[in-house]
């Protein structure tokens, strides 16, 4: 063993050790209790960042712990590899998209094997692999079986002088990112998966996921915005046809001033049949050849029917109107219109000059001065409704409820804003969309037989350009039964693919269909999944999705793919700049800049390396943009991977942000080199170990052993039920240091510093697992570490021991006092007042009242 901790010469040997012997290679062991950690999969954009690097640690930590505790854990890791991205860095770099790719997986995967991972890599996924998205082909063939797929006109971004389909963010400031061009909107045919289908599990599922962070699900509930209100029936003046509208304030009927209808409303349709100037309108709506402000500057147009709805209650004749600010596919796509209680309304019933009426006030106060100037969208009382006069916002509901009942023109309905999902993208790098067009216009699936539909990975920069610009020119043909048909050329949102893939994790080899049963049976759920804040809607709501869907087709179990959620918080690093002639930041990198900082570590100055002063923007989010990124790289060759995996863990609880900062690194890698020294001491002694008699041991020694086994206590809980890493590690720490300070001076101090060894190894091998792995094998006789299980405290080691109580008097602290553990509360207030420091404090003075909080405080009130 060598004297000194370095890491180089450890860390490479144990990762080859675990790569020859798949030591995390996993298969479903059924006499053994399952776990299944998941990391969210990697977009493989070239490097790892700190952020990767944080989320993999705690990955990793969990794993590793849940191992220790007996668990076959599954830990698997892959490639996100379709995507944007890869398509621009191909034009920028003179490359295709998946030369690129393949590339950065293979430097990615380095960096993360250098980071000592426990990953399974035999499941490795790669998703622009055609033996995974075959399977999503499939699937996809088999929802348009099941009717929840159809194919739909539908707005996109459009570079007019392009000619091309622009992603969201390729729009900046409402122009093409290429050549600055004003971006327009363009109806083109896209496909559509019906998540509406299943927004009311994807809503009143949230309840099942207990262990979720509360700011996923609220965001997850506003995204699918769940809307309970009633659906109103409105007669037609002097015909037969009704309207039905949705509202969720119906105790403000008494004031509907009109109707309005979506311009793409079947009674509009059917209407403008007839009417020219509606059919005028009606076309001008589509909002195609606009850009973004000019769809927002048209809104609240609209046209007068000249017809009329008759009001359920107060029976007189109302307009009809057709008005663009009504969504046409939400709710039942017409509205009653209260302008005077309603933004929209009172915007249209102003720009078009219509009847506004007050039928809510604030309060019960009569001849309350009512603002003309404005709606009012509060609930209140109820006047100018006749019969429903005074009544209150319940007691409105109900009673207007009840009266359109009786006429049975009510039903309570509950809707949902969640939009269908559109995965088509009219883009080169990703899943084709195996569909197919026959010369007779019929749409049609890729036979299975034919699956998957590959996508050419070896095209020319040249052709790159050709599909990017969807000019149609390379729509592919092919044959089906025989007969000529045009292939889709669009391929998949790559949202699909990361929809999936926990599932395909569990059979990546599976070539029978998309999920072997048996295998997602023994795997599913996921215990614990971890990722980013950022994927707190779009990510997880498909992702959930998914599994209800596989689940409904049986290759799944269970109502959710998640049984534990953790978003871990981001990596900040100071940021410096200087502001450059047109105003604007230029963002400097800390290690170009001198710094000076005063004793409590605040800057003071900060300069470039010509002198010039630098402002410091603080400790923000690393990003390229701010040039303050740390590389992961250069801290594993500095200091090693473990101090970097323990910094990680240690520096902030795992849902808050987490401030990078090189001297608390360095502490850590002292921390590491105190233990390696204390453990190489010890292994230098030889003596004969023998199990400890507890009862027999002197004082100091039982509060070693007793320290020893409440830090063991502390740290599984610690771990297991609180997720709070940073605190196990400090009592680690601390356990570490107080072992320093440990005399050997006879036999039994040596077994119990063995002892204490090998708990503290095992507690941090979790977090620093090649350091713990080399040291386990020079305690333990050239043994493994990695099959070992978690320390188990022993209660019977725990001494009592004297609790510290703050004094204050009146809520200030005066001391702290240490009261013996048997004390009743009577004996510790004698206790506490019979201390001279208190008598001196208190001098005559009357006590008041005393106000205890067990083991924490006692104040006195005088
Ligand atoms: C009358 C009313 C009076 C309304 C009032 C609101 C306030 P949420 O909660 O977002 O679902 N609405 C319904 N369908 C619409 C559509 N297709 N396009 C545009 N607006 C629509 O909002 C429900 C309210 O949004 C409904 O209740 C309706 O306006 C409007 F003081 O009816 B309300």
């Amino acid at each position: 063993m060598e004297q000194e901790y370095c890491p180089k010469n450890i860390e490479i040997y144990v990762q080859k050790y675990w790569k020859n012997k798949k030591t995390f290679h996993v298969y479903e062991d059924e006499t053994k209790e399952k776990y299944y950690c998941l990391p969210m999969l990697p977009y493989p954009s070239g490097k790892l960042h700190m952020g990767h690097v944080r989320n993999y640690t705690i990955s990793d930590v969990i794993a590793r712990y849940q191992r220790m505790l007996g668990k076959n854990v599954l830990q698997p890791i892959g490639w996100d590899a379709f995507g944007l991205p890869a398509e621009e860095a191909a034009i920028k770099n003179n490359t295709i998209p998946s030369s690129w790719t393949y590339k950065n997986i293979k430097y990615m995967k380095k960096q993360l094997e250098s980071l000592g991972f426990s990953y399974d890599w035999d499941r490795e996924i790669t998703t622009c692999k055609p033996d995974y998205y075959k399977w999503e082909q499939w699937f996809f063939i088999q929802l348009y079986k099941k009717k929840l797929v159809y194919k739909k006109n539908s707005l996109v971004n459009w570079c007019p002088s392009d000619k091309t389909v622009l992603a969201n963010e390729q729009v900046i400031n409402g122009c093409c990112w290429r050549c600055q061009s004003t971006v327009i909107t363009k109806t083109i045919p896209q496909w559509f998966i019906k998540i509406r289908n299943y927004a009311e599990p994807l809503y009143n599922d949230l309840k099942k996921l207990k262990n979720w962070p509360e700011k996923v699900k609220n965001m997850q509930k506003n995204w699918i915005g769940r809307s309970e209100g009633f659906e109103i029936s409105f007669d037609i003046y002097n015909s037969s046809k009704k309207i039905k509208i949705f509202t969720t304030r119906i105790d403000t009927l008494m004031g509907v001033t009109y109707l309005a209808i979506s311009p793409f409303h079947k009674f509009s349709i059917y209407l403008s049949k007839k009417n020219q100037i509606l059919k005028k309108f009606i076309e001008t709506q589509n909002n195609e050849n606009f850009s973004k402000e000019e769809i927002e500057a048209k809104k609240f147009y609209g046209i007068n029917t000249n017809i009329f709805a008759i009001h359920p209650i107060i029976k007189k004749k109302i307009p009809i109107w057709i008005a663009n600010y009504v969504i046409n596919d939400y709710g039942t796509g017409s509205i009653m219109c209260v302008p005077g209680h309603n933004e929209n309304d009172w915007n249209f019933a102003i720009k078009n000059h219509l009847k506004i009426k007050y039928v809510i006030q604030q309060s019960n106060i009569k001849n309350i001065q009512l603002n003309q100037n404005t709606f009012f969208p509060e609930k209140g009382i109820l006047i100018n409704s006749g019969e429903f006069n005074q009544l209150d916002y319940n007691n409105a509901i109900k009673k207007i409820k009840k009266k359109l009942s009786e006429e049975k023109k009510i039903k309570t309905k509950i809707i949902y804003k969640l939009k269908d999902w559109c995965i088509s993208r009219q883009r080169y790098w990703g899943t084709p969309i195996p569909m197919a067009t026959m010369k007779n216009g019929k749409i049609v699936p890729i036979p299975e037989k034919d699956l998957p539909v590959l996508l050419p990975e070896k095209i020319k920069n040249s052709d790159l350009l050709k599909n990017y610009s969807n000019t149609k020119s390379t729509y592919y043909t092919t044959k089906i039964n025989n007969q000529t048909a045009v292939r889709e050329t669009d391929t998949f949102d790559t949202f699909m693919e990361s929809s999936w893939y926990y599932a395909r994790y569990t059979c990546p080899h599976f070539k029978e269909g998309i999920i072997n049963p048996t295998a997602s049976k023994y795997w599913l759920p996921v215990d614990q999944y971890i990722g980013g804040i950022e994927h707190a809607i779009m990510h997880l709501m498909y992702f959930r999705f998914y599994h209800k869907l596989l689940r409904d087709f049986k290759f799944v179990q269970f109502d959710e793919p998640v049984k534990s959620l953790i978003c871990q918080g981001m990596v900040l690093s100071e940021a410096f700049y200087q502001i450059g002639q047109n105003n604007q930041r230029h963002w400097i990198h800390k290690s170009n800049i001198y710094i000076e900082k005063n004793i409590k570590g605040e800057i003071i100055t900060a300069k470039d390396k010509k002198g010039n002063k630098v402002i410091y923007a603080g400790m923000i989010k690393m990003s390229k943009s701010k040039n303050n990124g740390i590389e992961p790289e250069l801290m594993i060759k500095n200091y090693g991977a473990d101090t970097i995996r323990l910094f990680i863990m240690f520096a902030a609880p795992i849902e808050s942000s987490l401030e990078w900062n090189e001297s608390g690194v360095k502490g850590i890698y002292r921390f590491l080199k105190k233990l390696w020294k204390l453990s190489f001491n010890y292994i230098q002694i030889k003596h004969k170990y023998k199990n400890i008699d507890f009862n027999l041991l002197n004082k100091k020694q039982k509060n070693m052993y007793s320290l020893l086994h409440k830090t063991i206590a502390k740290v599984s809980d610690d771990i297991n039920r609180r997720k709070s890493f940073n605190t196990a590690i400090s009592q680690i720490m601390e356990l570490v240091n107080i072992l320093r300070k440990f005399q050997l001076e006879n036999e039994e101090d040596k077994c119990i510093m063995k002892d204490s060894l090998i708990s503290v190894i095992k507690m941090l091998y979790p977090f620093t697992p090649h350091l713990c792995f080399i040291l386990w094998k020079h305690l333990n006789k050239n043994c493994f570490i990695d099959n070992e299980r978690w320390p188990v405290f022993q209660k019977n080691f725990l001494l009592e021991t004297n609790n510290i109580l703050v004094v204050q008097i009146n809520g200030k602290k005066q001391f702290t006092i240490e009261i013996p553990h048997n004390l009743t509360k009577k004996e510790i207030f004698i206790y506490v007042q019979n201390h001279s420091f208190f008598q001196k404090k208190i001098e005559n003075k009357n006590i008041k009242k005393i106000i205890y909080i067990p083991k924490k405080i006692i104040n006195f009130v005088i």
